[in-house]
């Protein structure tokens, strides 16, 4: 109990800190309401900055409210709920005029965002879900579809695996436990690979998302199992952590151990290139043009979708090395 109330104490720092750190460069949850200007404000809690999905996202709303001409506070939760929970009471009280936020986990939104419609502010979901039964409580949710995504992961493995019947032995990297698209991603794949019973998850643990954790998961991984087939990460970035183990080991990643993930960023896509992954499922973290149209709606009234998905593909070696130079992120 101690424990977690200084955990607590200490987060506070630090949302402190980066609500003073952000000032006069347009990334403040501090100052003013920017209402008596006659912009929009918009108040944004992202995840954090665990993954080169989440810098990408990052650069595409604040780019994208720049160039709406919204006025955007903008708070980093260093992936804690307790975080985002302060900055959205922080927005409630500064009377912005819409919030958006990307939810690090599923579960436990329902006091604050009653708050937020008590105030009458209303709210977006961008990029991960809730589970809140309370459709009234956001206006929209704009993202990917995780369980999709996860399906075709496991569709690739099938097809790769066709003809084949000795066991596939496969370890998972989850996101971070509880949210969106670590619970979506590992349902999807594991949908479609359930039916053959070569297939066997013989461990599934977090690298909650970023790329040190893979690395150390992987390692733990390696040392307890000696035989590896497939990898399976929920991030290109959790994937390159565990090719760094994987070659520590001696193994070639995406031959001794075929590597499946998901975003293609642009390190993932180098990867997917030079052969050290086999398939990677797109994520697009370009959601901030979007999200300043709904911006503009919900402020004016407009009636929005109420899930707006965000149109992906997938990647193979071949289709990656021919992506590339292209690539925005
Ligand atoms: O796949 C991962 C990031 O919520 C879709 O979060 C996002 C995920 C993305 O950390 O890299």
């Amino acid at each position: 109990m101690i424990l977690h109330r200084m955990s607590a104490a200490a987060a506070g720092v630090v949302l402190l800190a980066a609500m003073t750190a952000g000032c006069g460069n347009g990334n403040e949850v501090g100052g003013a309401s920017g209402t008596d200007d006659g912009k929009i404000t918009l108040g944004f809690s992202q995840v954090g900055a665990e993954s080169g999905w989440r810098t990408a996202n990052t650069k595409s709303i604040q780019e994208s409210a720049a160039s709406a001409g919204i006025d955007l506070k903008f708070a980093d939760a260093q992936q804690k709920q307790e975080n985002q929970i302060k900055a959205i009471r922080s927005y409630i009280t500064q009377k912005v005029d819409v919030i958006a936020f990307s939810p690090v986990v599923e579960t436990g939104w329902d006091a604050v965002l009653q708050e937020a419609k008590a105030a009458n502010i209303p709210v977006i979901l961008t990029d991960r879900a809730v589970d809140s039964q309370d459709k009234t409580l956001y206006k929209t949710f704009i993202g990917s579809d995780f369980v999709v995504e996860g399906q075709k992961a496991g569709e690739w493995l099938v097809k790769e695996y066709e003809g084949k019947t000795a066991p596939v032995n496969i370890v998972q990297l989850e996101g971070t436990t509880g949210s969106a698209p670590a619970n979506d991603r590992k349902s999807g794949f594991e949908e479609k690979i359930k039916a053959d019973p070569k297939f066997k998850i013989i461990a599934s643990q977090t690298g909650k998302f970023t790329r040190a954790d893979g690395k150390e998961v992987m390692e733990a991984f390696l040392k307890a199992n000696p035989k590896i087939d497939v990898l399976y990460a929920h991030n290109d970035d959790m994937g390159l952590g565990a090719i760094e183990a994987i070659e520590a080991a001696g193994k070639k990643p995406g031959v001794d151990i075929k590597i499946i993930t998901v975003d293609a960023v642009k390190d993932g896509m180098q990867a997917l290139a030079d052969g050290k992954i086999n398939f990677i499922v797109e994520c697009s973290p370009l959601l901030g043009p979007q999200l300043m149209e709904l911006v503009k709606k919900v402020k004016a009234g407009e009636t929005v979708e109420p899930r707006i998905l965000t149109e992906e593909t997938t990647f193979t070696q071949a289709q990656a090395k021919e992506a590339l130079p292209n690539r925005k992120y």
